[in-house]
């Protein structure tokens, strides 16, 4: 029987198309309100000296938890700021924060309703099981076109995934109020609401903790993820050494991490009662809490205040000086950086990492609105074709000449598969070709089809690669590549030119530096990924003794700071605020 493949993926994409559409102003909004409750965490947390908070939060640990977590939480948050991890952790603990914040606001109502029907629970039990066991990866993925990239779709994607506990935990923690109470109350004469809040609640409350406890540790394990999205923190420092293969600082990121959930978790599991509850009571301290963070955040706001009005509305002020980036690792982020410095534009803009794929959904959108965006860009890339972009000047030429792309591989390669060998080596194509297939995968087809598709399109061209290639046997042969939209074009074609010739090719997606480490080991037998003299250099350098260049594939790339046609700036140098 065939029925074909059900258009699932499909009809999703439909779905959210339509919902990006129809609900557009509902999602900005959302980002709007979500964004200002980061801001304001970021603002107050990280206001005054590090030792403030320090000690704030040392104070409380030793409320809520006696000495030793006072201990830990002062050495601990020293530490932190001493490995020079403070601003990061501001930003992961305002991300958790804010995610709880909403997780409480919306997983209590829903507990309480879910504990009073019974229909509502049997409705609502299987989509938790259902939110909590997807990736929370692919909630990443509507996320960004609903909220764009930064922290408001790591945050929403957070909350998804760690509203189960505190919905499941206060309707569990209601219903196991014993029934003999119940009866008491309705004896009393109690209404519904009355028995809720008077009985039913406070009983309840040590399951909810329990749950609220549940959900914080949720939150914090998103925020690497998050980060893949634009979420700055702690997470991103982590994503960043993992694309670099900096192993000593993924280690301090990680252990900044650990030092976070640990505090955050004995605070959190003590706060119904705290080590000195019978000294002072609780709701004095957590009133002084909040009134010293409302203290805090109204002294900030009029310090912005202040700051705003000073301002025009220059391109910076109304992309809020923020570079969309791609993965950390890559060159064109390096590069980008160094511009920043050499223009001056590093005290006032921030360079947002995400990747790729993320930064295309943001140029859409932008595009879509004719709002002004500054992105990372290279050539060859689809948005040229579809946008009508322009590269900023770069006076300095601090992103370089035009460059090639080289194929690389793996030492002994030539003795073992000569004929795939060949291939690669006589691989070469020009900038429109790749930009062919990449414009294919764009529109929706997949990178396998859109390859073959150039293939056969191309005979002459492919013919020349294989000239005189010995056939393969069915042999594996691996090939790395990051998901840069040019590089998953490439791959894809010399992929299926070596699955022609009787190769069995691997592809592996990863990040930048594991490229080149694999390559490098013999792990991976070939990437066309390497675009030199200038934007993948590092990773050249560190690893040039251990493959064979086989020289370019490609020529003339080219790097920079673009911006859509509309914006009325021209060059690097229009970015500096005076
Ligand atoms: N890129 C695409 C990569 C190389 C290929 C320009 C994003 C980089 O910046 O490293």
């Amino acid at each position: 029987m065939n029925i074909g493949k059900i258009p699932l993926a499909q009809g999703v994409d439909r779905v959210v198309d339509w919902l990006t559409d129809a609900l557009g102003p509902f999602f900005n909004f959302i980002s709007t309100f979500v964004q200002s409750i980061i801001d304001t965490s970021v603002d107050v947390l990280g206001f005054g000296p590090p030792i403030v908070l320090i000690l704030l939060l040392t104070l409380l640990a030793f409320y809520t938890n006696k000495w030793p977590l006072a201990l830990f939480t002062f050495i601990g948050l020293l530490l932190i700021d001493n490995l020079g991890y403070w601003d990061a952790m501001i930003q992961t603990l305002a991300l958790v924060l804010a995610s709880v914040l909403i997780t409480v606001i919306l997983g209590i109502p829903l507990g309480i309703l879910a504990s009073q029907s019974k229909w509502l629970r049997n409705i609502l039990m299987p989509i938790l099981d259902f939110m909590q066991t997807m990736p929370g990866f692919v909630y990443l993925i509507p996320a960004i076109l609903f909220f764009g990239i930064g922290v408001v779709p790591g945050i929403v994607a957070s909350v998804i995934f760690a509203i189960a506990p505190a919905i499941r935990m206060t309707s569990l923690g209601i219903q196991e109020v014993p029934k003999d109470l119940i009866e008491a109350s309705d004896a009393f004469g109690s209404t519904r609401g009355q028995k809720i809040m008077k009985v039913q609640l406070p009983l309840a409350m040590p399951t909810i903790m329990a749950g609220i406890n549940q959900s914080i540790m949720l939150s914090l394990s998103m925020v690497v993820m998050a980060s893949l999205v634009g979420a700055p923190g702690l997470g991103a420092e982590v994503y960043r050494a993992v694309s670099q293969i900096k192993v000593g600082e993924g280690f301090e990121a990680g252990l900044a991490i650990v030092i976070i959930a640990i505090i955050l978790d004995r605070i959190s599991q003590k706060l119904r009662t705290p080590a000195f509850e019978s000294i002072v009571k609780g709701k004095w301290i957590y009133s002084l809490v909040i009134v010293l963070f409302l203290g805090g955040y109204t002294v900030t706001s009029l310090l912005n205040a202040e700051l705003k009005g000073s301002e025009n509305a220059s391109i910076g002020a109304q992309v809020d000086y923020k570079i969309v980036g791609i993965d950390p690792g890559s060159g064109v982020m390096s590069r980008t950086q160094e511009a920043m410095d050499q223009y001056g534009l590093s005290d006032d803009w921030t360079l947002q990492e995400g990747s790729s794929a993320a930064m295309g959904a943001e140029l859409k959108k932008a595009y879509d609105r004719k709002e002004p965006i500054v992105i990372t860009g290279w050539t060859p890339h689809w948005m040229f074709g579809k946008f009508d972009l322009k590269y900023l000047d770069d006076p300095k030429g601090v992103y370089g000449e035009s460059e090639d792309i080289h194929t690389l591989v793996r030492k002994g390669l030539k003795e073992d598969l000569p004929g795939a060998e060949k291939v690669l080596n006589q691989f070469y194509w020009e900038t429109s070709d790749m930009e062919s297939v990449m414009k294919d995968i764009e529109e929706g087809m997949g990178s396998k089809e859109a390859a073959i598709k150039w293939i056969e399109a191309n005979k002459s061209k492919v013919d020349q690669w294989v000239n005189d290639a010995e056939k393969g046997n069915g042999e594996n042969i691996t090939l790395v590549y990051v998901a840069w939209e040019s590089e998953v074009a490439s791959t894809n074609v010399i992929a299926e030119v070596l699955r022609m010739q009787g190769y069995e090719p691997v592809l592996r997606q990863v990040e930048i530096g594991p490229m080149y480490a694999a390559i490098a080991s013999g792990k991976a037998d070939a990437m066309v990924a390497a675009w030199l003299p200038t934007t993948s250099k590092a990773y050249y350098d560190k690893y040039k003794e251990d493959f064979v260049d086989l020289g370019p594939n490609l020529k003339g790339t080219r790097l920079g700071l673009v911006v859509p046609a509309y914006v009325e700036i021209d060059s690097i140098e229009d970015l500096r605020v005076e």
